[in-house]
């Protein structure tokens, strides 16, 4: 039996940061970073049954087409994956009631639809990459036992090209679900690899006023390839997505659009109009599953 302190549920039976009960959630998820961006894609949905918001992490689920999904904010890093994911496995894998891991566990399939930076400076801003790989430089996933699906020999590749301090931490890289990823192979979408970081400033090599540890990361980056395939962006969510659905057993898929050019130094004029784009794509694919 799970103890009361180590899944915590509100007086109402919901999981505790995402006020959810499991009659409230479906089986396929899209992911947003920022809580605004949830109804910019259910405004789009025949009906929504159910909207909750608690802190940054707001939920709606309702029908597209007839597919019934929940649209759910993360908010922005790491560590809030870290809850989300565990309060929805919970949500669907543990009896809320007994406290106990059912036996007959269910797969969640998960689609982030995100923002980020490009790492090649040929990635325009406003186009779109799905994250075949995902390598992690936030040390979140390391504070779980972890299993084979994380790729050991990509992630000690990365650290031998970039001569990562491993004072940081050893960055982790897991793949996506290849199920997801056969629903978006298309030429649309730039097949890359996504560097995660766990801050946004100094974690992706920005210097403001403080000096990142490695001036030189972004460069790095962007020179790496695992499998004939780039590492094409940068950004705040993606390996931990991908490996804690690794370590749960749910299907995960990241696609980011393009905001910013780290390379080269550009920006969107409109980003707004670029995630709407990516919006319009993911829910066509969805429709049509
Ligand atoms: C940083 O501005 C945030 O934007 C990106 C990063 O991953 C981070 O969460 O993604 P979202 O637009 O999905 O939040």
């Amino acid at each position: 039996m799970i103890a009361n302190s180590e899944l915590i549920l509100n007086p109402d039976g919901s999981v505790y940061h995402l006020n959810l009960l499991p009659e409230h959630i479906a089986d396929t998820f899209i992911f947003v970073g920022d809580q605004n961006r949830v109804e910019k894609i259910t405004r789009y949905f025949d009906h929504i049954e159910f909207s909750t918001q608690k802190r940054e992490f707001k939920a709606q689920t309702g029908t597209y087409k007839g597919k019934r999904i929940t649209v759910l904010s993360t908010g922005i890093g790491p560590d809030n994956i870290d809850i989300v994911l565990n309060e929805l496995d919970a949500l669907v894998n543990v009896d809320l009631q007994t406290r106990t891991v059912k036996t007959d566990l269910k797969k969640l399939k998960i689609i982030r639809v995100g923002t980020s930076g490009a790492l090649q400076p040929d990635i325009a801003v406003n186009s779109f990459v799905v994250s075949r790989f995902a390598v992690g430089t936030d040390n979140m996933l390391r504070s779980y036992v972890l299993n084979d699906q994380i790729l050991e020999d990509l992630s000690d590749r990365f650290v031998q090209h970039t001569a990562w301090d491993l004072q940081k931490g050893k960055p982790y890289a897991v793949s996506c679900s290849d199920e997801l990823l056969s629903w978006f192979d298309n030429p649309k979408f730039k097949k890359g690899i996504t560097a995660t970081a766990g801050g946004f400033y100094g974690p992706q090599g920005r210097e403001v006023r403080l000096t990142p540890a490695d001036k030189t990361i972004n460069e790095k980056l962007q020179g790496f390839e695992y499998e004939s395939i780039p590492m094409t962006n940068l950004e705040m969510e993606t390996a931990a997505i991908y490996g804690l659905s690794a370590l749960f057993g749910h299907e995960a898929l990241s696609l980011n659009a393009i905001i910013a050019n780290r390379a080269n130094g550009t920006f969107s004029e409109n980003p707004e109009e670029a995630i709407e784009n990516l919006i319009q794509e993911v829910l066509a694919v969805l429709a049509k599953q």
